[in-house]
């Protein structure tokens, strides 16, 4: 292990700071084996008068010079440490000049300026800016920035920069350069950087007070034809944030830059967009409807953030979710209104279900706002984005539609071109709204997922329906106990011929109110009882509604309560996670039969399940996209975090469950498979409009269904594989052959996909992304094998996540092997990436830090995080994952 231990910085230590840089000018020159850069700081001391020492962050720089006010610092006046610059004595405002020198090219953890493939590119959040130069890198410093940028011509054609171009040069030995000014005071976390040699489309926006906006999407020249679908999300979310948030773009150029090897999906640096390229390029050729939807969801995220998140900041990262969780929420209701808001929300509910609960769960828990940090990058999590979302989408349950707009107005408007916190958002709504969100607050501030308890009494003779509820949250890290929580519970009582109208006891009916079939109670104590009267006839109560809260419902509901809401309840969401709760409960059967039975016994699927997913492809009138979901079983890794909870999950168990009850519903289902397959083959060319996407949808389930029945079902995948003329079907006719076909039919699908698709890198990820999943005793191999791939670069993210990635969260009966090889092989892998991407290296651990959840196997899973402890030079990043999972 390290020498000194990396330690922990504390939310409740925020100081402001003592000195702020009003202006900033860069001037970068950029070459093949170093970069200088040359930085004028304007800065001035908050408290004149008050001398205090200047402590500039800077990480793995090499000081050429530095000067105040144009005289070089002698020795003794400056120190610099491992991770600042200090200069003891400086004036109260003053110009502070430093020249540092770089190496983009061997800079693998891709913060700061680094080289992706041959161009440059910068990531500055959160910390990387001062891996660049010197400075107050801390989201409350903000300044004007003017950046020059100067690089070799012909290998470097174009060279952009954050707001206006507003020089451009033709220097000596073939060098140019530009000059750009961001007029928008930003945090640097927030400036950008791109040289490269690139190509763009070009569009424009006319905004709603009549301003034209250059728009460009810069690529590589192979990619231009991949970027319409971007370049239409973009314009869609521009008009969409002025029509649903007021929101106006506030400079005339907007540009997006696609790059190979990115740590994340996309970053929205003031007006320069820098893009994971597997979140921009899209074909029909090449990407899934799956990628075309998150292409259009992260362009808008993206963008959204030009307000929420730009235009106003965060204070200091522990309001990370300020702007995150906002802007997951913005971009919710965006995709929302550009396809189906049910499916979308049922999509959403089920990652965060798997996911974030999953985190809320485990040894990295934290509440949105967290406390205490080491290492910032860690808190890209989860909780902060997703539940962060589930947050703010609570105060517009509480608020209604209308007061959550004026409190967004009231928020932007208060805090235009400041560095707020999650407080300052949370104030604004009250004062809009007039609504106390007092005790809401302590969704900001309390960790994990609290526990709905549900019971129901009925009394037939007095018409009354009482639902008790009970709230609980489970301990997580350093906060042993917990306060009750507002839980907004949307609901509904549903009976025989459809949803019931609602009265509590003591209401008058309101004769104004349309829908009074549907409605929020207000969840706010340990214990609570709410009474319905004028109920005719006991009911099904319909929970949660569109999960109206991120929290777990506890309702004992009989298989037929579940049949009853899956198809004929109100609400899209229930009828989901009905379906969901019916299929969970129908595997875990099966897994007590797996556990208890004799080797002969053959096993029982309650055919309840294989009945209801009958009549629901029967019925061509519903949502082919809903239909598509509700037909999917739950995964093997939200079961298994369900067993968790309940003492111990089994993979194998789990695994074969599942198995068993698709396989069952295959076989049960085959006519109506089969005869949804045949019909939704689609003869016109492809578009991603949600029409075909929901039609493709649930084509391929039923034929993933099918094949799992293999022989003449396998052929039919086939068939699709070759004939298919978009992405989508042939990898799903791919999967279909990988998982259900033979050996031969197997090897001879992945050989021959990888021929056709080799020049296309996105598509090679899906490959190997493919193999990382598939089961079989030899996968462990196969993607061992894999490594050694001339496609597999250990510096790519992408492919780490395809490959590494993917087998360790996503292949649990190969990952949690019984000999311990798949944990070997990760904590084998994560040692190599240790030294060469802290970030990601950190993020791939987490399939090892829930070793508490496997019982059998939790001894093998601590062995290899111990030994990842050991590493002499163990990042910041994974020193946290480890010693809090191994706490
Ligand atoms: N703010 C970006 C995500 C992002 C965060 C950190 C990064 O590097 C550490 C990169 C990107 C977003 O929310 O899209
Ligand atoms: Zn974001």
């Amino acid at each position: 292990m390290r020498d000194a231990q990396p330690a922990a910085v504390y939310l409740k230590d925020y100081a402001s700071p003592d000195y702020l840089i009003n202006r900033t000018e860069l001037h970068f020159e950029l070459h093949e084996d170093h970069a200088l850069v040359t930085s004028r700081l304007y800065m001035l001391r908050c408290d004149p008068g008050r001398e205090l020492p200047l402590v500039l962050n800077g990480v793995a720089l090499e000081l050429v010079s530095v000067t105040i006010d144009g005289q070089a610092l002698e020795d003794s006046e400056f120190q610099v440490e491992p991770e600042t610059l200090v200069i003891p004595k400086a004036p109260d405002q003053f110009v502070l000049s430093c020249v540092t020198r770089i190496l983009p090219q061997d800079n693998t953890s891709l913060e700061g300026l680094y080289k992706s493939q041959r161009m440059f590119c910068t990531q500055c959040e959160a910390h990387g800016f001062r891996k660049i130069t010197y400075y107050l890198d801390r989201p409350d410093v903000m300044s004007v920035f003017t950046v020059s940028v100067e690089a070799d011509q012909a290998r470097y054609p174009v060279l952009l920069s954050n707001g206006n171009l507003v020089d451009s040069k033709v220097l000596e030995d073939g060098r140019h350069s530009t000059t750009w000014h961001d007029p928008f005071p930003k945090p640097a976390y927030l400036f950008a950087l791109v040289a490269g040699d690139l190509k763009y489309l070009q569009d424009s926006f006319t905004t709603c007070s009549g301003r034209e906006v250059d728009l460009r999407i810069y690529v590589e020249e192979k990619d231009l034809g991949k970027c319409d679908h971007a370049m239409l999300s973009l314009q869609n979310s521009m008009r969409w944030d002025e029509e649903v948030y007021g929101r106006e773009y506030d400079l005339d150029v907007f540009n997006i830059v696609a790059v190979d090897d990115f740590n994340m999906g996309a970053m929205e640096n003031k007006s320069l967009n820098i893009f994971n390229s597997s979140c921009v390029l899209c074909s029909p050729e090449t990407t899934t409807d799956k990628g075309y939807q998150r292409v259009e969801a992260i362009v808008a995220h993206e963008y959204f953030h030009n307000w929420s998140g730009n235009r106003v900041t965060c204070r200091d990262w522990f309001q990370l979710s300020l702007k995150e969780g906002f802007t997951v929420f913005r971009d919710a209701g965006f995709s929302a209104d550009m396809g189906s808001p049910v499916v979308k929300r049922v999509e959403d509910v089920a990652n965060l279900r798997t996911v974030q609960f999953a985190e809320d769960a485990g040894p990295m828990a934290h509440p949105v706002r967290p406390e205490s940090v080491i290492e910032f990058n860690n808190f890209y999590t989860a909780t902060i984005y997703e539940k962060g979302a589930e947050v703010v989408r609570m105060i517009h349950t509480l608020l209604g539609a209308e007061l959550f707009r004026r409190g967004s107005d009231l928020y932007f408007e208060r805090h235009d071109g400041q560095a707020v916190t999650c407080e300052d958002f949370v104030l604004a709504m009250e004062a809009a709204s007039g609504i106390d969100l007092q005790q809401f607050r302590l969704w900001y501030s309390q960790a994990g997922t609290p526990l709905l308890r549900v019971r129901d009494e009925y009394d037939a003779d007095a018409g009354c329906y009482t639902l008790t509820v009970q709230q609980s949250c489970p301990p997580t890290p350093g906060q042993d106990s917990k306060l009750p929580m507002v839980i907004p519970l949307a609901m509904g009582l549903l009976g025989e011929a459809g949803n019931l109208p609602l009265r509590l006891v003591g209401e008058t009916p309101d004769p104004e109110t349309g829908d009074n079939t549907h409605r929020v109670l207000s969840v706010n104590q340990a214990e609570q009882r709410f009474v319905f009267e004028g109920v005719g006839e006991r009911p099904v109560p319909s929970l949660l509604r569109g999960l109206s809260a991120p929290v777990r419902l506890d309702y004992n509901y009989s298989k037929q309560d579940l049949c009853a809401l899956m198809s004929r309840d109100d609400d899209g969401f229930v009828r989901w996670d009905s379906a969901q709760t019916l299929a969970t409960r129908v595997m875990n059967e099966v897994e007590q039969q797996l556990l208890n039975r004799s080797k002969d016994k053959e096993l029982e699927v309650d055919p309840i399940l294989a009945r209801a997913y009958a009549s629901l492809l029967e019925d061509d009138s519903l949502d082919a996209a809903m239909v598509a979901d509700m037909l999917t079983l739950p995964g093997e890794n939200y079961l298994a975090e369900l067993a968790a909870r309940d003492g111990g999950a089994n993979v194998d168990t789990i695994h074969a469950a599942r198995v068993a009850v698709h396989a069952d519903i295959s076989k049960a289902c085959t006519d109506s498979l089969l005869q949804r397959y045949h019909a939704l083959a689609n003869a016109s060319p492809y578009a991603a409009t949600g029409a075909q996407i929901a039609d493709r949808s649930l084509r391929n389930t039923c034929l993933d269904y099918l094949a799992a029945a293999g022989g003449e079902y396998v052929e039919l995948a086939s068939r699709q594989f070759t004939d298919a003329d978009n992405m989508t079907d042939r990898l799903a006719a791919l999967r279909a052959i990988v998982f259900y076909g033979d050996d031969g039919q197997r090897d001879e699908a992945l050989a021959s996909f990888y021929q056709d698709w080799q020049h296309e890198v996105l598509v090679v990820n899906q490959w190997l992304q493919l193999q990382a999943m598939m089961p079989g005793s030899d996968a462990l191999d196969r993607v061992r094998g894999l490594l050694k791939h001339p496609d597999f670069d250990m510096r790519n993210p992408n492919k780490v996540r395809a490959l590494v990635g993917v087998f360790s969260a996503h292949n649990p009966v190969n990952f949690h092997r019984p000999d311990g090889q798949g944990y070997r092989f990760l904590a084998d892998q994560l040692t190599l990436l240790n030294d060469i991407n802290p970030q990601i290296t950190a993020k791939m651990l987490t399939p090892l830090t829930r070793w508490r959840n496997y019982s059998g196997r939790d001894q093998l899973m601590r062995a290899e995080l111990e030994r990842l402890a050991a590493l002499p030079s163990l990042s910041r990043d994974a020193f946290e994952v480890i010693t809090k999972s191994l706490q």
